[in-house]
This record gives structure tokens, C-alpha cells and sequence, in this order.
């Protein structure tokens, strides 16, 4: 958490203003807030359903501080559920609907969580089945509940609820795309996330005639705050839910919804255009005003298709659920928006690139990028060694990212110095993937890379060196056994090399450097 006398600064300044995330929900209100489908809901109903929801999860004896995993997809019954903790001061742990039993096990054990919220059966995956992985964690269901808990049974009365959070307080745990073996987890407070999504939604030019569409999964960082749901609960607008965030689900939402704002990848975006370049007659996109891109990098090329087959802007994003988030604004001119990653959203985000030794680079160089401010964290939820690497001891993140900053003050991602693939703004921590594989009985040793992909930009590549008189590995076998062993279908890798043996560094470590180059000479050989 930040020094005592940082968070005044924040508070003094303006940033940091006091209120819960609560506050967001507007009583009385029957405007619509959340359209699921045929289903409408409004700030008023989801007022009262959170509050009842609240008084439901008490009485199970969720409490205060406790860790509740959170795994839906994009469903109405989200908002009560994270409303409904939010009010208790219960931390929502934020899983991803592709997550399996290796991630979600972790979760509720490092945790310690005593409630999993997911759902029943969603894109042909039954949720219900990670119960065995669930530990002491009482399971909780939307929708058809098998033998658990059903969430539309929970509801009760909200009159005896005892005191909410404070401001200061912790609201959640978002996840890390990570670097390192186990996932980390994020703390965010009130008064810093509801700074982000106030902020956002000034930037993103958000009102109360908004309509954004939520095509990621909601529990992502982007979709909830960059402006997101947050952001656009705060500017009272209406949020539209996408159940999943192909072409043919999506563009007619966009058309009979009136949707003006929604968020996506790189390699969503390129699947929209192309789906409505090859579309005859088109459907009427006319009332979107931004499409936003972020979670990997967007290529200028791309960008410049944005405004000529979608009729809209394009808005770059570049943010991280540790804090610091990066937009164009609306309305910079194209040269801005097609090349850059966008500026920081606060005056008082400090922004750092410097070289492997921590001394600044030359301005408009490339070197690491650190930062400080008020919505990035100062340390990962009970991680006091790997805090020791991912900040510096005046508490600035190490992003992991390599950056220039321009003369103008706009953020150009020129690569990443972080063990991750960035597989189309999915991140996969190598050495998560690696510690699996090292556990398979044929491998000796492995190491994951990321190789250039045209579509998703990057895609995982996994580097093995059999155990001397095991069964030849092959790639479907690999892939197989990851699956088995519950891992999120995104992190599982795309494509094998069997070697003899790895390339070393001057000290002895894998080079990694040197298997991407091996694999470029082969593909160009
Ligand atoms: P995470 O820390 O898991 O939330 O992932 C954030 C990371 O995603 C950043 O540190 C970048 O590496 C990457 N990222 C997000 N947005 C962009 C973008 N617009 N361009 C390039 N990289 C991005
Ligand atoms: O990739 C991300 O994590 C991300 C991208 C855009 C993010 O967290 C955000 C905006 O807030």
C-alpha cells in the first residue's frame, strides 16, 4: 500500500475522493443499467438485488476481508454478485471464464477463499466440475446449481447488513498475467479503482447516453475499468453484455442495442473488420463512436482499417491490471492515434524508462518502463519476495515492458523484457506453463517462447529435452497432458521442438534469446 503521506497527497489532490465502489449504484433509479439478452436491469434493482444478495452472502458467514473466487461469464447475475461482496467488504478474487481446475485451485487455496461463485455450463464447459478443486471453498452457482449453493436462492433481507468497507480498504484481487511460476494477485482499494474508472470514463467522453458493450470477458481489467462497467456506471450509461465476442454475436448487439463504445483485442478487432468488410447489405454499425484496442499491441496498419469499415474512432489502450492505464484521446490527430499506445490518464502517473541498471535512458529512447501513481499498486497480495523484484524501493512497478516515451509525451511499446507470450492480449507466464511440463514424465527439461503470429501476434512455442528412454513426445500428447492437468486452454502451447539440449547463457541459464533465434532460422531457412 502507498506511504501516509502519498495517500494524502492523493486524497488532497483530488484523486482519491473518499467513496466505495458502492456508490456507483443508484437507488430508485429505473434507468437500465445491465442488458443480458432479453434481460433488463436497472440501477434501482440492481440496488436492491445487490443489498439482498449481501444479506444472503452473510448469512453463509462471508464476511470482511474474506477472498470469495468469482468465475462468470458475461451474465447479469456479475454485477450482483461483485456488488453484493463490494457492500461486505468480502474481496471478489477475479477469475476468467477460461480458467480450469489448475487455475482455480490455486486460487481458492492461496486465497484461502471460502466462497467460488461460477456458473453452470458455459461455452460447452461445465463450471460445476472445478467444485473438486474448490477446497474448503463453499460453491456457489448461476444457474442450475447441481448439488451446490444456488445464487437465486440467496437473497435475503438486507436490514441487519453490518458497516461496509472504508475507502481505503482493499476491493478486490484482479489477476496478473504474470511472469513468474504461480499467478499473482493484484489489491486493488476503492478509492484507487473508482480514481481509474472516474477518470477513464472523463477521457473516454463518457454520459448517460452511453451504451457500451462488453464483449471481453467482464472480470477483465480493460473491460471493468478502462472505462468499462465501472466507468460507465459512474457516467450512468447502459452496459450491454456479450455472452461471447464473435462477429455474429456481436454486430448485431452493435446495431439493435445502439452500442457507442466496446473494448477489444487486436485480433478481435481484425476478425470485426473483417467480418463487416465482407458483410452485404451491412448491418447499421452507425451508432458506434469508439472502438477501443488494447491488451496487445495494436499494428498501425490495423488501426488505420478502424475508421474506413467501422465508422468510428479508434481509441488505443494500453494498461496493466497492476494500475497504469494509457489512452489516445478522442479526437488526437490520426498520426497519434495510429502509432502510439496512448498517455498515461493522470498528471501525477510517473512514468521511468530506464536500462537494465535503473538509470534513465536518454529521452525518446527504448529502455524498461517503471511507474508510480495514484492507481498502481505497490506490491503484489502476499509476495513479499517477488515485491522485492517487481518494484523498486521507492516503490515504482516494474512493468516488464520496453517502451519510448515521445516528445509529445505518448507511450510507444516497443517490446517486453518480461518471460510472457502475449498470445493476442492473452498473457501466459512461461515459467507457469514450463513448471507443468517439467511435472510430465517424458520431459526433462522445457522452456516456452513466444513466436511472431500474423493473427495473434504472438503464439506459444515449447522448446522440450526428452528424459533419456521415455515415449517420444509429440505435440498432441504434450497438449493433452496440460489439459489434463486443468490448465486454461489458452495457455496451452501451440507448437513443439524436441531438442537434445538448450542453449545456455554465460551463467548457465536456458537462453532463451537463443531458442527464438534458433526458430527463426528455421522458419526462414
Ligand atoms: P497484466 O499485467 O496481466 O494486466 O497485463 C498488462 C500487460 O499487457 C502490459 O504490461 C503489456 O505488456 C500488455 N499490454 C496491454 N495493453 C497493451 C497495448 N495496447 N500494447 C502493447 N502491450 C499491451
Ligand atoms: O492488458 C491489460 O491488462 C489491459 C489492457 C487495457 C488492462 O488491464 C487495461 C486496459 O486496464
Amino acid at each position: 500500500m502507498w506511504p501516509d503521506d502519498v495517500a494524502d497527497r492523493y486524497r488532497k489532490l483530488g484523486y482519491w475522493t473518499g467513496q466505495t465502489i458502492g456508490t456507483l449504484l443508484r437507488p430508485g433509479d429505473d434507468r437500465i443499467a445491465v442488458v443480458d439478452g432479453d434481460r433488463e436491469v436497472s440501477y434501482g434493482r440492481l440496488h436492491d438485488r445487490a443489498l439482498s444478495l449481501a444479506a444472503g452472502f452473510a448469512g453463509l458467514g462471508i464476511t470482511k476481508g474474506d477472498r470469495v473466487v468469482v468465475q462468470l461469464p458475461n451474465l447479469a447475475e456479475y454485477f450482483e454478485v461483485i456488488f453484493a461482496l463490494f457492500r461486505l467488504g468480502a474481496l471478489p478474487v477475479f477469475a476468467l471464464p477460461a480458467h480450469r481446475s489448475a487455475e482455480i485451485g490455486y486460487f481458492c487455496a492461496h486465497t484461502e477463499a471460502v466462497a467460488f461463485v461460477t456458473t453452470d455450463v458455459h461455452e460447452g464447459f461445465d463450471h460445476r466440475t472445478l467444485a473438486a478443486v474448490a477446497a474448503d471453498a463453499r460453491v456457489i452457482v448461476a444457474g442450475d446449481p447441481g448439488e451446490h449453493t444456488a445464487l437465486s436462492d440467496l437473497h435475503g433481507d438486507p436490514a441487519g447488513l453490518p458497516p461496509g468497507p472504508a475507502p481505503g480498504d482493499l476491493a478486490f484481487l484482479q489477476l496478473s498475467g504474470g511472469s513468474t511460476g504461480l499467478p499473482k494477485l493484484i489489491p486493488r482499494t476503492h478509492d484507487d479503482y473508482l480514481y481509474s474508472a472516474r477518470a477513464s470514463a472523463e477521457i473516454c467522453e463518457l454520459t448517460a447516453d452511453s451504451v457500451y458493450l462488453a464483449a471481453l470477458p467482464v472480470a477483465h481489467n480493460f473491460t471493468m475499468s478502462s472505462p468499462g462497467i465501472l466507468g460507465v456506471l459512474h457516467a450512468g450509461g447502459r452496459i450491454v453484455l456479450a455472452r461471447r465476442p464473435d462477429p455474429a454475436t456481436v454486430l448485431p448487439l452493435i446495431a439493435t442495442e445502439r452500442v457507442t463504445i466496446t473494448a477489444v483485442v487486436p485480433p478481435l478487432a481484425l476478425l470485426w473488420l473483417d467480418a463487416v468488410a465482407g458483410t452485404t447489405p451491412r448491418l447499421d454499425l452507425s451508432s458506434l463512436r469508439v472502438l477501443q484496442v488494447g491488451g496487445a499491441k495494436l499494428g498501425s496498419t490495423v488501426a488505420a482499417r478502424v475508421q474506413p469499415v467501422l465508422g468510428c474512432q479508434v481509441q488505443q489502450v494500453f494498461g496493466m491490471a497492476e494500475g497504469l492505464v494509457n489512452y489516445t484521446r478522442l479526437g488526437d490527430p490520426e498520426e497519434v492515434v495510429l502509432n502510439t499506445q496512448g498517455r498515461p490518464i493522470s498528471p501525477d502517473d510517473e512514468i521511468l524508462v530506464v536500462d537494465d541498471e535503473d538509470r534513465p535512458v536518454p529521452p525518446g529512447e527504448v529502455g524498461h518502463l517503471l511507474t508510480r501513481g495514484p492507481y498502481t499498486i505497490r506490491g503484489y497480495w502476499r509476495a513479499e519476495e517477488h515485491n522485492r523484484e517487481a518494484f523498486t524501493p521507492d516503490g515504482f512497478y516494474r512493468t516488464g515492458d520496453l517502451v519510448r516515451v515521445r516528445p509529445d509525451g505518448y507511450l510507444v511499446v516497443e517490446g517486453r523484457a518480461k518471460d510472457q507470450i502475449n498470445r493476442g492480449g492473452e498473457k501466459i507466464a512461461a515459467e507457469e506453463v514450463e513448471n507443468h511440463l517439467l511435472t510430465h514424465p517424458g520431459v526433462h527439461d522445457a522452456a516456452v517462447v513466444a513466436v511472431p503470429d500474423e493473427y495473434l501476434g504472438e503464439r506459444t512455442h515449447v522448446f522440450v529435452v526428452p528424459r533419456a528412454g521415455a515415449e517420444p513426445l509429440t505435440l498432441p500428447r504434450l497438449r493433452g497432458y496440460l489439459r489434463e492437468r486443468g490448465l486454461a486452454a489458452y495457455k496451452i502451447p501451440d507448437r513443439l521442438t524436441v531438442v537434445g539440449a538448450f542453449p545456455i547463457t554465460g551463467v548457465g541459464k536456458t537462453s532463451r534469446r537463443e531458442l527464438r533465434a534458433a526458430l527463426r532460422a528455421i522458419q526462414e531457412g
